[in-house]
């Protein structure tokens, strides 16, 4: 059994600091699940253009207030507490945020740990875990 808080974690090598973005990523490839669990906070204004084309994703919003555009057909979702989003078409996507957001997000296959988005906004398929 695994039993781990956002607070420990967030003392961590799995918390990642990037452009726009935080994540504590509370369950890894290395955990066995064949998922991954994360904490995303998306800082206010942030405009982050994502495509994974290596993996699934679902982003389930906890705060805070933004948008998501499909970029496949011009869509512009709103995003608030108790939305739900999942891209099970590795959709190309944008997400803008009006307000610092928090979302729990769950990537299949797992994510190693320590990826940040490439130039496209994927993340490669790596090899190598972090523990
Ligand atoms: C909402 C969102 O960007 N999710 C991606 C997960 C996060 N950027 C991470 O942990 O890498």
């Amino acid at each position: 059994m695994i039993v781990r808080t956002l607070e420990e974690v967030r003392r961590g090598p799995r918390h990642v600091v990037s452009d726009g973005w935080e994540s504590t990523r509370l369950l890894l490839r290395s955990d066995g699940m064949g998922f991954s669990f994360h904490i995303t906070t998306i800082h206010a204004g942030a405009v982050l253009p994502m495509h994974y084309k290596h993996h699934l994703e679902s982003v389930y919003c906890i705060s805070g207030r933004g948008t998501l555009e499909d970029c496949a057909t011009g869509r512009v979702y709103p995003i608030g507490p108790g939305t739900l989003y999942a891209l099970d078409r590795h959709d190309r996507h944008v997400l803008r945020a009006e307000e610092e957001m928090v979302m729990a997000c769950v990537f299949n296959p797992p994510l190693h740990g320590r990826e940040v988005h490439n130039a496209e906004g994927a993340y490669e398929p790596v090899a190598e875990a972090v523990e």
